[in-house]
Formats: structure tokens, C-alpha cells, sequence
């Protein structure tokens, strides 16, 4: 992944842009977290917000340096989501322009939804995030008893899955909803729209990491400043 400074620099500037009284998406991964952690220091100077997090992680690092947390059920709207990517489309031309992989920390059912509760949606990543066209595995996270039967429907998509293993545990990784994940390679993703639709209508798919004319925004932190992206 990209340097830390750059993701330091976009995670601040995203962070910059939260609101007294807002309600805001906190997402997941290394990038966001820099934004989590300026909204802490933003609350230890008395601005006043809670938090949604997207994950086991962002909320142990939410409650870590003090952000108030909420849950969807509680409040009447986010106004704010700051999240990750795997990957940015960053061709202006393309129709894709803005579209996302996300998934790379498996938190992306939960992400999904609170990303695309929030009146507006901006993307944290470093340089080595864009692309011209999304060609990454697409993480898909499935029912457990659904592995099998989705891979073979990923394949009939001419796609290649692969459940993902754990690392310091034996067997798949489990997300935090109880499911597992099939990184799906497609190789080049001319119609990630497209693509978005049949995995979503796959029985057994929870979610996938495509995630398509969703993004408001993306902060790219540079090794001198802060780019930004508009869609
Ligand atoms: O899982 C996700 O979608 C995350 O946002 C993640 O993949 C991005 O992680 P990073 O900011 O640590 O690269």
C-alpha cells in the first residue's frame, strides 16, 4: 500500500470536513483510521458528533480515542461517511469515473450500507489506489453454507474465486457478520455496473466490494498535499 504520510494527509483532510452536530460513517482500514483519530482530537476540542462504525475495528478505534458512538437505529440520518478503497477509478472519461473496490478488510457489508446511508460519501486513499479501470479481485462476502454454490455461479460469470483464508487462524476468515469471503478475480471490469448487479442477484451473496456511483468525493493525500477528486 501507498506511505503512510499520504494516507495521514487524506484521512485529515477528510476528517476536516465533519461538522458540529453531524453524524458520521466511520470506516474502515489503515486510511480512515487517520480520520478517526483526527475526529478524536477534533472532540477533545469540543466538537460535538457521534459515530457509526463499520466494523469491530473502527468502533475499537472509535472508543479508543473518544468518539461518541451511535448506531443507524438512533439517529435520523448520517450526514457524513469516511471510508477506504482497495481501488479508485480515476479516469474522468470513463463512466466508472469515481467507482470503488472495497472489501480488502472484509468489513464491506457493513461499510456498503453505512456509506450509502450517508447524505454524502468520501473516499480516503494514497496514490496507489487509482486506477484507470477496476480489475482487482472483488471481495464478495457469502453465507457460509453458500461457498460452494456461489463460487460456481462466480465461475459461470467467468470470474475465479477463492475463499479467503485467515491468517493467524486456521479455516477462512470470518467477518464480522458471521460470513465468509470469495475474492473474485474478473481480471479488467469494463462494466463494473454491470458486474454489481449480477453478484447482487446471486443467492448466498450478502455483498460485494463493487461499489458503483456511491462515492461523493475522493481525498487523495500526496507526499506534499491533498488531492481532490469530485463525481
Ligand atoms: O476494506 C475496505 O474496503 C477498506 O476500506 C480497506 O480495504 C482500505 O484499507 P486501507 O485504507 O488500509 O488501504
Amino acid at each position: 500500500g501507498g506511505s503512510d504520510e499520504a494516507k495521514r494527509r487524506a484521512g485529515e483532510r477528510a476528517a476536516a470536513a465533519v461538522e458540529d452536530g453531524f453524524v458520521v460513517g466511520l470506516g474502515t482500514g489503515s486510511t480512515t483510521a487517520h480520520a478517526i483519530r483526527a475526529i478524536g482530537r477534533a472532540v477533545d476540542d469540543g466538537l460535538e458528533i457521534r459515530g457509526i462504525p463499520t466494523s469491530f475495528q473502527s468502533r475499537q478505534l472509535a472508543l479508543e480515542v473518544g468518539v461518541p458512538l451511535t448506531d443507524l437505529d438512533a439517529v435520523d440520518g448520517v450526514d457524513l461517511a469516511i471510508d477506504g478503497a482497495d481501488q479508485v477509478v480515476d479516469d474522468r472519461d470513463a463512466a466508472a469515473f469515481g467507482a470503488l473496490i472495497k472489501g480488502g478488510g472484509a468489513a464491506h457489508a457493513r461499510e456498503k450500507l453505512v456509506d450509502t446511508a450517508a447524505d454524502r460519501f468520501v473516499v480516503v486513499a494514497d496514490p496507489s489506489k487509482l486506477t484507470d479501470r477496476l480489475e482487482r479481485s472483488v471481495p464478495v462476502a457469502v453465507l457460509p453454507d453458500a461457498h460452494s454454490v456461489v463460487a460456481d455461479r462466480i465461475r459461470a460469470l467467468d470470474g475465479e474465486p477463492t475463499l479467503r483464508d485467515a491468517e493467524r487462524k486456521d479455516g477462512p476468515v470470518v467477518t464480522d457478520n458471521g460470513n465468509l469471503v470469495l475474492d473474485c478475480a474478473f481480471g479488467r471490469i469494463d462494466d463494473p455496473d454491470e458486474l454489481a448487479t449480477r453478484l447482487s442477484g446471486i443467492p448466498g451473496v450478502v455483498e460485494h466490494g463493487l461499489f458503483v456511483g456511491v462515492a461523493d468525493a475522493t481525498y487523495i493525500g500526496t507526499d506534499d498535499g491533498v488531492e481532490v477528486r469530485r463525481y
